[in-house]
């Protein structure tokens, strides 16, 4: 059966913007994931340790897999383009790939929690979200992804406009 899903990308480290259109490519080749629309690009402040700034965006994908599955992908394309064990929890990395918010599901596992446990309080992952998802509830805050960017403090996340990065509200096409 397919569903849904939402995925987060950021990158903070090396060539920010070819990392984000190479994950997404990889992303368009996988079998069972289709890549339906992106939110535009976002640059924003580190949350974490200082680091330089990050670029972030969303996908919407529609993928016939397991939650758990899709993880295990999304963990191969971050070594791929060169992510490092060494990179440490909330330290720069090339890239990141989340899994945000799979409506429908909620996982609580060890390895993976859906939503992702720190989505409501990101302005850099609920404005891209916004604008593919307003509407959409977090199954555990009972609140709307507008409402929880809502009653969020103002952080550092500008929105781009970006020639090169296929921001959507139409299908993104497979190369
Ligand atoms: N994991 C659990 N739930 C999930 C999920 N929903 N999606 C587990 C993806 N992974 C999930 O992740 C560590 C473990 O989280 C994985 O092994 C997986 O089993 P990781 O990507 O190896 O390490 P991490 O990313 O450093 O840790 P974490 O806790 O996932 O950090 P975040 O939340 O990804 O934060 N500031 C800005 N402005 N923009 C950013 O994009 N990103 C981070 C990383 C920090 N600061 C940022 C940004
Ligand atoms: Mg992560």
């Amino acid at each position: 059966m397919n569903s849904t899903v939402y995925v987060g990308l950021g990158s903070n480290e090396g060539d920010r913007e070819a990392q984000l259109v190479s994950a997404l490519e990889a992303l368009s080749r996988i079998d069972a994931v289709a890549v339906l629309r992106c939110s535009a690009l976002f640059e924003s402040a580190p949350v974490g340790p200082p680091q330089p700034r990050y670029l972030n965006a969303v996908v919407e994908l529609e993928c016939s897999l397991p939650p758990q599955r899709l993880l295990c992908i999304l963990q191969q394309i971050e070594k791929d383009l060169g992510r490092l064990p060494r990179d440490g929890r909330w330290g720069p990395r090339p890239i990141d790939l989340d899994i945000l918010l799979w409506p429908g599901e909620l996982v609580a596992d060890p390895q993976l929690q859906v939503p992702h446990l720190e989505l409501h309080k990101r302005r850099f992952a609920l404005e891209p979200l916004a604008e593919l998802a307003p509407d959409e509830e977090h199954p555990v805050l009972g609140l709307s992804v507008t409402q929880l960017l809502a009653q969020l403090a103002p952080q550092d996340v500008q929105r781009l406009e970006a020639t090169w990065w296929p921001e959507t509200p139409s299908p993104v096409t497979e190369s």
